[in-house]
């Protein structure tokens, strides 16, 4: 089953919006596999964002990632990184579509409330780089069937 992690950044803990984000997916239908709620070191915002290094915006993304905890998580599905950017928003809030996350609650592409993995290839490496293999759950859910086809 195809993994994304996902991240309620900063700004989305800071204003109690972590309920909503997991309701959100919930809702659609994707199947949690792991959470944890942390404070992020210097040394793993730097390897996240690893690919970001030397870009203007890069020192105030470290910043804004270590300035306060996070709720790191797992989820999958059937195209679940596809599903969970849908359900996330363009990475500019002010270009989201209407209903999405940051549609719904974000303006600046500084504060844009979440991450999400943008290929199943760099989900798979990501959920590597934030979760031990042991922290993963492997668990069938009543409703799978009424969900996943
Ligand atoms: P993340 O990784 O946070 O889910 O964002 P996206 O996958 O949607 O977008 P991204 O990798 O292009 O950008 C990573 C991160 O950098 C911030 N950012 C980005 C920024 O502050 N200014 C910018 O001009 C861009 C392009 C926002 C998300």
């Amino acid at each position: 089953m195809e993994k994304t992690l996902v991240l309620v950044k900063p700004d989305g803990v800071q204003r109690g919006l972590i309920g909503e984000v997991i309701s959100r997916l919930e809702r659609r239908g994707l199947r949690l596999v792991a959470a944890r709620f942390m404070q992020v070191s210097q040394e793993l915002a730097e390897q996240h964002y690893a690919v970001h290094k030397g870009k203007p915006f890069y020192d105030g993304l470290i910043r804004y990632i270590t300035s306060a905890p996070v709720m790191a998580m797992v989820w999958e599905g059937p195209n679940a990184v596809a599903a969970v950017r849908q359900t996330m928003g363009a990475t500019r809030p002010t270009e989201a579509a209407p209903g999405t996350l940051r549609h719904d609650f974000a303006l600046e592409v500084g504060r844009n409330l979440t991450h999400a993995s943008d290929s199943p290839e760099n989900g798979e490496k990501e959920v590597a780089l934030w979760f031990h293999p042991e922290e993963l759950v492997s668990w069938e859910r009543a409703t799978d069937a009424w969900i996943f086809e």
